[in-house]
């Protein structure tokens, strides 16, 4: 998909802030505190009685202003939408236009098939369908226009899941009833012949045989045009289904590059959409689980992906979260949320010292943003992963293989943060030469080994690798700030004393920014032996770029500090820093225009 560089940043959410007052505390104590904050989010309690296009009348009046408000700021707002519609068909348009225009899913006989969701009694869209699709976007363009401007949407509970199994299912998100198995008729789609051990498991809680119908429609459903798939042919490809006709929803109405997040995916949502990993709970294990789930969804083609940090179920201590904030920082898709009847664990809820803690961390993010869209650029256009396991890029070295708690973010990043508590040591596998410590540029002179890295409540140790130069910007509170921020590169040197990196860079939120060319591409190599540093740019069509300059350069891996460093051969470089004993080499106040090409050399 086509990140937007905003959905880049960090995000907040929970489900149930009780009301806006709430809310509006929450997002104030995290700007107040200095959080940089890009989007904030509203789960299913801001709707009325959990019905898609409408606002609670009671505990959210208001909304929209504030979400004008926000935007003033420059923070963006995503809603959730759940596909379930509530199958009210006297007062709720929604349906009633549904029914008209035939967009549900129904049984063979024609009658619409019923489930329990959120909502109560809901009947289900079949996305399938041209006119669901049409539908469906008239209901979003309706919402945004005359209640709510939201940026992004969320569609959650669309694998599809329900609360039972279709229309004889009692409604009752307690219940725990064990009579819905009989509700599906038996059929060779709900009962096929052979029977997957994943489902058909003794469910004791229930005391029945699970089906393949449980917790979701029936399988003979008819679906399509033409109504010639089942539910059971389909049933995988449910959010899937959802997800391009939302995202071109979002798109038609807002002229932007639009977020879509969805729970359920299949191999090509990642063209579409952005990812979450569900329902995880506050605990080190899960902590530790969303790394591999991460990992494997980059592999999947949805690169745009992340955890609830923090957990979604259960209370976190400050320490978990705390680390929790520190890997999150660096998922792709980077949001705390969590679940209803719970705490808060936002980071302005926390002491003064977690918060500082994890604001540093999100800086951290935050100044690597142009290195993180630049991989985005890659994933879009050549299917690129974001985040990759070691032995990824190390394919050879089998010790890389057992490595779970350490991931990289292209090739030029590792981040090994610390996964269990009361820790202030980890054991580190640095997998070739020429890594360095990214907070102080010293270089880690081993090579396949293990070694121990301290790692203090507050650092999250982060390694760089040699050969490469990542692009950086300086942090703000948020993205419409840091985008007008001076860039810097951070280049680390291999063996050779060579590196090489890039920058892809736009307006951040055009959607046919790639196809129409207005972007900005530029290549970075430092020849060492040749003491030459190039920026060459290749594309150079987003007008804007003009703007920003380059200001710093960060080397790490010099032997001494140059006698003198010319720009153009003309300028010679007059702030130029060396720390001898961890060997790094500060160059600041460059303020070259980064849209034209640049040669720096210098003398030793
Ligand atoms: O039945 O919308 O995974 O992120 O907060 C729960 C309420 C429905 C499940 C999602 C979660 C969300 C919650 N939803």
């Amino acid at each position: 998909m086509r990140v937007k560089y905003s959905s880049l940043s960090f995000q907040l959410s929970r489900w149930d802030y009780s009301n806006l007052t709430h809310m509006k505390t929450v997002v104030k104590r995290n700007i107040d505190k200095g959080v940089p904050l890009d989007v904030q989010f509203n789960d299913i309690d801001y709707m009325d009685l959990e019905k898609d296009f409408t606002i609670d009348p009671i505990n959210y009046v208001g909304l929209n202003q504030f979400y004008e408000e926000l935007h003033a700021g420059g923070i963006r707002t995503i809603i959730i939408l759940d596909p379930a519609m509530n199958a009210d068909n006297k007062t709720y348009q929604p349906t009633i236009t549904g029914i008209a225009e035939d967009v549900f899913i129904k049984w063979n006989d024609g009658r619409l098939m019923k489930g329990a969701c959120w909502p109560g009694e809901v009947y289900f869209p079949d996305f399938f369908l041209n006119q669901t699709q049409k539908w469906w976007a008239r209901w979003i363009k309706d919402f945004r226009t005359v209640h709510l401007t939201f940026d992004g949407l969320w569609i959650d509970m669309n694998e599809p899941a329900l609360f039972g199994t279709n229309e004889a299912a009692p409604w009752n998100w307690n219940y725990t009833g064990s009579n819905y198995t009989l509700k599906c008729p038996v059929s060779y789609w709900d009962d096929p012949p052979y029977r997957t051990k994943a489902v058909y498991r003794y469910d004791t809680a229930d005391a029945h045989f699970s089906r393949l119908s449980d917790h979701t429609l029936c399988m003979v459903a008819p679906q399509g045009e033409n109504r010639l798939y089942r539910h059971y042919d389909v049933h995988s490809l449910y959010g899937w289904s959802q997800t391009k006709p939302t995202l071109d929803a979002l798109q038609s109405i807002t002229g932007k590059r639009g977020l879509v997040l969805t729970r359920s995916t299949f191999f090509g949502s990642g063209q579409w959409g952005a990812h979450w990993l569900g329902d995880n709970e506050a605990s080190w294990h899960d902590l530790k689980r969303s790394m591999i789930g991460m990992i494997e969804f980059n592999w999947f083609g949805i690169p745009f992906v992340g955890a609830d940090i923090c957990g979604f179920d259960k209370i976190p201590t400050e320490e978990l979260c705390t680390r929790w904030m520190q890997v999150g920082a660096f998922y792709p898709f980077s949001r705390n949320h969590n679940i209803w009847k719970t705490p808060d664990q936002d980071p302005g809820y926390w002491s003064d010292n977690a918060v500082q803690i994890m604001i540093n961390a999100l800086n951290i993010r935050y100044t690597l943003l142009p290195y993180y869209y630049t991989l985005f650029f890659k994933a879009h256009t050549l299917g690129d992963t974001v985040i990759r396991p070691l032995f990824h890029e190390f394919s050879t070295d089998p010790k890389t293989l057992d490595v779970y708690l350490q991931f990289l973010v292209g090739s030029a990043l590792m981040i090994t943060p610390v996964t269990d508590n009361n820790t202030n040591e980890i054991d580190v596998y640095i997998p070739s030469r020429d890594w360095y410590d990214y907070y102080n540029g010293k270089q880690i002179k081993v090579n396949k080994e293990t070694i121990k890295v301290a790692a203090p409540l507050d650092t999250i140790p982060i390694f760089l690798r040699g050969g490469y130069i990542i692009p950086t910007q300086q942090p703000a509170n948020n993205t419409k700030y840091s985008r007008q921020k001076p860039f810097g590169l951070i280049i680390a040197l291999n063996s050779k004393n060579n590196a090489h990196g890039e920058l892809f860079y736009d307006d951040g939120d055009g959607i046919d920014t790639i196809e129409q060319k207005k972007y900005y591409y530029a290549t970075f190599n430092w020849h060492g032996n040749l003491r030459k540093l190039t920026i060459n740019v290749i594309e150079n069509n987003y007008l804007d770029m003009k703007n920003l300059k380059l200001d710093t350069l960060h080397i790490y891996g010099l032997n001494k500090k140059p006698k003198t460093m010319f720009v153009n051969k003309k300028h010679q470089v007059k702030y130029i820093k060396f720390k001898p004993k961890t060997k790094i080499l500060i160059v600041k106040k460059l303020n070259l225009d980064i849209t034209k090409n640049h040669t720096i050399i210098w003398k030793n």
